[in-house]
């Protein structure tokens, strides 16, 4: 093989930038843990994805008080994720255990 083959080969197979290299929206995370949401409050700018993760060993759900949001149960290790692409304050809780709270600020 030539010198400027080897170049060539080697250009070809450099990587490209591609559109997953580019910064993705905001998130924040909300772990679900010993009945526990924490942060029970967590403050985030409009359009971030926030995601519950169930860190604990028995089932728990995030619902939206007011109807906005709500996950399917969850068991250990289990994720929810919902986009906030309006300001205000979203309480919610645990279905299961109703006196789990928590509450999403978006600014
Ligand atoms: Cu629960």
């Amino acid at each position: 093989m030539t010198p400027v083959v080897i170049a060539v080969l080697l250009l070809a197979g450099s990587p490209s930038v591609t559109a997953n290299d580019q910064p993705s929206a905001a998130s924040a995370a909300v772990k679900i843990d010993n009945f526990f949401f924490g942060p029970q409050t967590i403050t985030v700018p409009v359009g971030t994805t926030v995601t519950w993760t169930n860190s604990d060993d028995i089932p728990h759900t995030a619902v939206s008080t007011d109807g906005v949001f709500k996950s399917k149960v969850m068991d250990t290790d289990e994720k929810f994720s919902y986009t906030f692409t309006k300001a205000g304050t979203y309480p919610y809780y645990c279905s299961v255990h109703p006196k789990m709270t928590g509450q999403v600020v978006v600014k």
